[in-house]
């Protein structure tokens, strides 16, 4: 499953949670409680959504299928401030292993669509983030064969490839190699 994460409120713009623990997908629902019209958009150049204009009392929703930090905006009220970030976390099991375990590491809750991929970063125990690898799977295998122990972290997003467009980095998803 992934997770979600508020990181700032819009002012108008209530953002709710629906994380279902079954389906592999993530939907955040905006409710409009102001009395006047607002919109949830994603920042440019992503631009992975629009809610258009939303009135007093009405809704809008956006199913979140890949790891990332996802800024977005009111086209309407930007300028005051009414901004805010949907993150959502990355996957990865089992949480912890021996040196030799095959761990699933998940940047998504879907296979990727053309034109976009899944960019994932790795970062060593001490060390910094660094390229991993860039798929299109939503699973990927990580071999811990001769491995230190020790935290190791991933990190994923969304690239568009026709554009160079990305989302931001999720959070760390820690997994740790046990002695
Ligand atoms: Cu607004």
């Amino acid at each position: 499953m992934l997770r979600l994460a508020r990181r700032a409120a819009p002012l108008g713009l209530l953002l709710v949670l629906f994380s279902q623990s079954a389906a592999l997908a993530a939907t955040v629902i905006w409710t409009n409680n102001s009395g006047t019209p607002h919109t949830s958009t994603g920042d440019s150049p992503l631009s992975l959504w629009d809610s258009g204009s939303v009135g007093p009392a009405q809704t809008f929703q956006f199913q979140f299928t890949a790891a990332g930090a996802y800024p977005y905006h009111c086209t309407f009220h930007a300028g005051m401030g009414m901004v805010g970030t949907v993150t959502v976390k990355m996957k990865a099991t089992p949480a912890s292993g021996g040196a030799g375990t095959m761990f699933q590491i998940k940047p998504a809750s879907k296979n990727a669509a053309s034109p976009f991929v899944y960019e994932i970063q790795m970062k060593e125990p001490g060390g910094s983030f660094v390229h991993w690898q860039t798929t299109t799977a939503k699973t990927v295998i990580w071999d811990s064969t001769g491995l230190a122990p020790g935290v190791y972290q991933f990190r994923s997003q969304l690239v568009n490839t026709n554009t160079g467009a990305t989302s931001g980095f999720s959070p760390g998803k820690k997994v740790t190699i046990t002695p």
